[in-house]
């Protein structure tokens, strides 16, 4: 398995990638089995697992569980160090490039060094920006950073710029979890015109209009967790108006 290429492959065929977001912290044990029937019924492509407090341990023994019920690829999406499980496919290394706290840059990813040594996974680095929504967000609360303006697009762009220049290998723009406004068409837009890397964008997304409008401002793979967990039927509810899509004006 090489997900980062996979990943690439599917973009130069113009697929568009989505991940349900897992949080081990909300995810409850008895839900798991339908919630995962539906999910492989669905449009999903990736599994990412992480959230911003997550109990020790948690995050191993879920994805444990999730594995026996999909052969999609489960990514870690951490939100710290004891988030690590060896039995997922791979890791968003992420540093929280749109702050200044040096333990979200490099300290955790140093921490985490000693734990990666005796695991298999597929590390991704990637550079993660966290963009002003409307409200303050977990993101910002646990790694006490601010999150870039959504009014300065230049800066926002150059963050992403840099992260690349750096070597990273993938752009995470970020509103947090449950945002009230998901990163806007004109953001998505101006970093993606200057980037080489692969695109993902996340964060409030909870209607088929607002996903849509990512994937065509350029998000190469958008992340979706609230929506889900709040209400399953938009599993199918982006299915269904994909068919209604494809349907022509007299079926309609
Ligand atoms: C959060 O980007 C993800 O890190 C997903 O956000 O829960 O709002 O979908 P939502």
């Amino acid at each position: 398995k090489n997900l980062y290429q996979d990943v690439l492959t599917a973009i130069s065929r113009k697929e568009r990638l989505l991940a349900v977001l897992i949080d081990p912290d909300k995810m409850k044990w008895e839900k798991v089995p339908d919630f995962m029937i539906k999910l492989n019924a669905s449009l999903a492509t990736h599994i990412f697992v992480g959230g911003s407090t997550v109990e020790e341990n948690q995050t191993d023994l879920l994805i444990q569980e999730l594995k026996r019920w999909t052969n999609l690829p489960i990514l870690i999406f951490p939100g710290d160090v004891s988030q690590l499980s060896s039995h997922a496919d791979g890791l968003l290394f992420l540093s929280l490039v749109s702050g200044r706290n040096p333990d979200y840059l490099i300290g955790k990813q140093v921490e985490a060094v000693p734990v990666l040594r005796t695991m298999q996974l597929e590390i991704i680095p990637t550079g993660y920006l966290l963009i002003e929504n409307g409200k303050e967000t977990a993101v910002q609360r646990v790694t006490n950073t601010q999150p870039l303006n959504r009014l300065n697009i230049q800066a926002i762009v150059d963050t992403a710029k840099a992260a690349e220049l750096l070597g990273m290998k993938c752009i995470y723009l970020e509103a947090g979890s449950g945002a009230i406004d998901p990163v806007n068409s004109e953001i998505i837009h101006a970093v993606k015109q200057e980037l080489q890397i692969p695109l993902i964008v996340g964060g409030g997304i909870k209607s088929k209009k607002q996903l849509d409008a990512a994937y065509e401002s350029g998000a190469d793979l958008v992340v979706i967790g609230t929506a889900f967990e709040e209400n399953e039927l938009f599993f199918e509810e982006i299915k269904a108006s994909i068919e209604f899509e494809h349907l022509s004006n007299e079926e309609k």
